[in-house]
């Protein structure tokens, strides 16, 4: 008789007996099973992504390109009164730029057509303060164009940041007049490209700046028309929220939802409700990590890019936070992005790769407290190894009714193979649901977390080498549906 300890597989096919046993249970099952009805798939907890909303969120990292005035002035914050005459970028090159996005694995780029100090990328017909004034290409340039161009040569989205605080805009300040000036470049920047996948409205604004209200639902409302699959980024949404911090940091604890009413753009008091979001939301706006690569926003001839390790650490916390991570990689005052920031952001693209192109998970037996529709259903445990995030394990309804939650096990065959890194995924196209959870192995407890959301990740202290996994899922809303469950080994992690 065979026994089996408990942290031991349990179905093991010996020998050719067995294995003509098992065919022959298998096919009889299989032509019940096809005659018999397919499972439902449970009812989504609301609020839920929109279709831009889970395109976007799964893209994890993209790129901000920040680029204009204070590129010339080495500032951050441009007074406005900068002489267009300055901006004269010899050898800009926007094929260059996307030379860093594509090395970075990235395929969705937002530019600076504006910052603070209101000097305009493009070549725009509502003021002076641009391009068209300045000695680059004659006055006959667009960077705004020049930059979609470039990423769409390589398949990759745009987007677009323009500064709600003008300090150069001589209306700035009248409500009428530059909610107006403010739309009409809007229109311009949102037909004449093509299409803009996000647009970002920065709340930022100087302490002893001019009061002024923006009318942010009529921009809002305007942006939907004229580019209806896009994304708008504040710090409260509709889409996108600000994580509440720049150093591409999330809570531990993060969820997609907020309550919408709770929220106003400029707000610093909502920090801490950007970090983490609301369980009680009741509506799904995920967060942003914006962060740049350097310590200053623009280039800056003495300023150099972040190590890989900090970088990494970023990715834990923004990617790995249920976030989605905006990088900055700044063009210099030539046009061009400094090789030493491309070369980083490639060194980060491969060692994500080379942490997450293994995943020891696969192949593992799986098992749960319950599948909905069975074993062989379309709900089965084994969906969390399938390397596909449209499918996902759900638990009976009625199961967790017991108080003591819902739980899934993963028994690897190879336990010689040490991990060092957990990943959860949630099926957010069905809300996000999980709350809090541990995570053992071989009873152990290694992990304690909150929530999941498109992607948690967890790193360990120290390489752990086990066979049984028990993902188990103490609260949630609803039953909990997970997409996947994955084991990495991370060389870059020390301890
Ligand atoms: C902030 C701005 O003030 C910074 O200059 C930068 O553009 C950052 C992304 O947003 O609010």
């Amino acid at each position: 008789m065979l026994s089996l300890r408990p942290s031991q597989c349990t179905q093991v096919v010996t020998n050719m007996n067995n294995l003509v046993t098992f065919c022959l249970v298998s096919l009889l099952y299989q032509i019940q099973f096809s005659q018999s009805l397919l499972t439902t798939p449970p009812l989504p907890v609301s609020p839920t992504p929109s279709y831009s909303q889970l395109k976007w969120q799964r893209l994890e990292i993209i790129m901000f390109f920040h680029f204009g005035m204070n590129t010339f002035t080495d500032s951050e914050w441009g007074t406005g009164e900068e002489n267009p005459s300055i901006f004269n970028p010899t050898h800009l090159d926007t094929n260059q730029w996307m030379e860093a996005a594509v090395e970075a694995g990235v395929s969705l780029v937002v530019l600076v057509a504006k910052h603070h100090d209101g000097f305009c990328l493009w070549p725009t017909q509502y003021t002076d303060h641009s391009v068209k004034w300045s000695p680059w290409k004659e006055g006959k340039g667009d960077v705004l164009k020049e930059f979609v161009d470039a990423a769409q040569a390589r398949g990759i989205d745009a987007g677009i940041y323009l500064s709600p605080w003008d300090r150069h805009e001589r209306t700035y300040g009248l409500e009428v007049a530059y909610n107006e000036y403010y739309l009409g470049q809007l229109h311009e920047l949102l037909t004449r490209y093509g299409s803009i996948q996000e647009i970002w409205f920065d709340g930022a604004k100087g302490k002893n700046a001019t009061n002024m209200t923006y009318h942010f639902q009529e921009w809002f409302q305007t942006v939907k028309q004229l580019q209806p699959s896009i994304n708008i980024f504040s710090d409260a949404g509709p889409d996108i929220r600000w994580v509440g911090d720049e150093a591409g940091s999330a809570g531990s604890t993060c969820w997609s939802t907020v309550n919408h009413t709770h929220l106003k753009i400029g707000d610093a008091s909502l920090e801490k409700y950007l970090n983490t979001g609301d369980p009680h939301g009741t509506d799904w706006v995920p967060p942003e990590c914006d962060v740049s690569i350097r310590p200053g926003w623009f280039w800056h001839k003495n300023e150099a890019a972040k190590s890989l390790r900090q970088l990494l650490n970023i990715y834990y916390r923004s990617v790995g936070r249920n976030c989605v991570l905006l990088i900055n990689v700044p063009p210099n005052s030539t046009g061009l992005v400094s090789e030493a920031d491309i070369i980083r952001m490639k060194e980060l693209h491969q060692a994500i790769q080379t942490i997450f192109s293994i995943d020891m998970a696969k192949g593992s037996e799986t098992k749960a407290s319950s599948q909905r529709g069975g074993t062989t259903g379309s709900f089965r445990a084994s969906n969390v190894i399938d390397g596909n995030e449209d499918t996902y394990w759900a638990p009976e309804e009625r199961d967790g009714g017991d108080g003591q939650g819902y739980w899934i096990e993963l028994c690897r065959f190879d336990v010689n193979t040490p991990f060092n890194v957990v990943r959860l995924q949630e099926a957010i196209q069905m809300g996000q649901r999980i709350k809090q959870y541990e995570v053992l192995v071989d009873g152990i407890v290694v992990v304690n977390g909150t929530t999941v959301g498109h992607k948690r990740l967890h790193r360990l202290k120290w390489p752990v080498f086990g066979r049984v996994i028990r993902v188990w899922i103490k609260e949630s809303r609803g039953p909990p549906l997970l997409s996947a469950v994955g084991l990495h080994f991370d060389p870059f992690r020390k301890g």
